[in-house]
């Protein structure tokens, strides 16, 4: 298939699941055409039957707010013709989904060019629901020809949100295992726990900083953190503060976080909110075993005990406990790994949910309107 997909660039879970999902089609003989305002950060646009359209967002001193909307939604019919796409596949509903809706209207004088929307969490949990968006939100997600969940939690609060009674495909989030796998020759000592994230307050990045401080009360510990955004500076200051700052770095932003993984033990996702948990599903394919908490979709991924922990939003005591049990209890930490392993091949691995979208395009693709109807609609 010819397939176009928006998302943000940046660094942010939705924006890598829309550019590993496009480099793994690729893989599989599809033609990908990413179309955004920059070059999202795990692309490789090297790699064959990769595209990428830049969306340029000119500005007039009139325009207070330069619409981004319009230049993306512009660019897209344009790639969709000059392409022939089969179908558009955008990421976060918002702008994207509404972008989607008019390059959909701007070409079908020609064709009718369907798109599907997939929701990843704050668009529907955060932004969505601010008063400001939820029309359109709600509008978007009921015009597009497909719409698909990374987990059943976001499915359910999407229905619930929004009302919406359409069908809504759970597609999980994946990860590719042949790329992040365990390191080989692990050092028997471990004392790594690592943080990643895009800083924003929904992490709860500074938890980490009082877990590590809480941990190394009782064992030897250090705290990779890796990302950046607002909370990098605050959580800075506390570890000055607590007194760890020198068991803590900052990396900032990484590019290739199969690299690091492997160099850690443990994970923490203390979120506020998750409606997956990519982090936590990179670091188990590695074979960390995450710490997280108990919220959002995180236990469709993360079974308590098993190959990981869930704790409450918040309890520092009870996730620097775990934390120290893994890191000081060899046959406990051996176990959760490897099942933490398992999980990720067994039932997250790209090799059996990119499947899962394949199909679901081609459904779209098939319960297409009628060419007839459209033309009596005057399409
Ligand atoms: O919170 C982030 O890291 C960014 C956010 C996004 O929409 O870019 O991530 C969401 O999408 C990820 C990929 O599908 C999920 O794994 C995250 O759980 C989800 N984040 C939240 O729901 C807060």
């Amino acid at each position: 298939m010819r397939i176009g997909i928006t998302c943000y660039p940046t660094y942010g879970g939705s924006g890598i699941v829309a550019t590993e999902l496009g480099l793994e089609l690729a893989n599989r003989g599809h033609e990908i055409h990413f179309i955004s305002y920059a070059n999202p950060i795990r692309l490789d646009p090297d790699t064959p039957r990769i595209h990428y359209h830049e969306v340029e967002v000119s500005n007039y001193p009139l325009f207070q707010f330069p619409p981004y909307c319009l230049a993306l939604a512009s660019r897209m019919a344009d790639v969709a013709e000059c392409y022939a796409l089969d179908l558009l596949h955008v990421h976060y509903a918002i702008p994207h989904s509404i972008a989607a809706l008019l390059a959909q209207q701007m070409v079908q004088a020609k064709r009718y060019l369907p798109f599907v929307t997939t929701l990843h969490g704050t668009d529907i949990t955060l932004v969505g629901a601010d008063r400001s968006y939820f029309p359109i939100t709600k509008f978007s997600i009921e015009q597009s020809d497909g719409v698909t969940t990374i987990s059943e939690y976001l499915k359910l609060r999407t229905e619930e949100v929004f009302g919406i009674t359409g069908d809504i495909r759970v597609i999980r989030n994946f990860v590719n295992c042949d790329l992040y796998k365990p390191a080989s020759g692990r050092p028997a000592r471990r004392t790594r726990l690592l943080h990643i994230s895009n800083f924003r307050p929904v992490k709860r990045a500074l938890d980490c900083v009082r877990i590590l401080h809480r941990v190394r009360q009782s064992a030897e510990a250090e705290l990779l953190m890796a990302g950046d955004g607002p909370d990098r500076g605050p959580a800075e200051a506390l570890a000055r503060e607590l007194g760890v700052a020198g068991h803590v770095e900052f990396l900032g932003k990484q590019g290739h976080v199969e690299r690091l993984l492997p160099r850690a033990d443990v994970l923490l996702l203390p979120s506020e909110l998750e409606s997956f948990g990519l982090a936590a599903l990179e670091g188990m394919a590695c074979g960390l075993p995450p710490i997280a908490t108990r919220v959002g979709g995180v236990a469709e991924l993360v079974t308590d005990g098993v190959d990981g922990y869930l704790e409450a939003v918040g309890d520092i005591e009870a996730q620097a406990a775990r934390a120290v049990s893994l890191l000081t209890d060899d046959a406990l930490y051996e176990r959760l790994s490897g099942a933490a392993r398992r999980t990720a091949t067994t039932r997250f691995c790209s090799s059996l949910i990119i499947p899962l979208y394949e199909k679901y395009y081609e459904e779209v693709c098939r319960r297409l309107p009628p060419r007839e109807l459209l033309h009596s609609a005057g399409v």
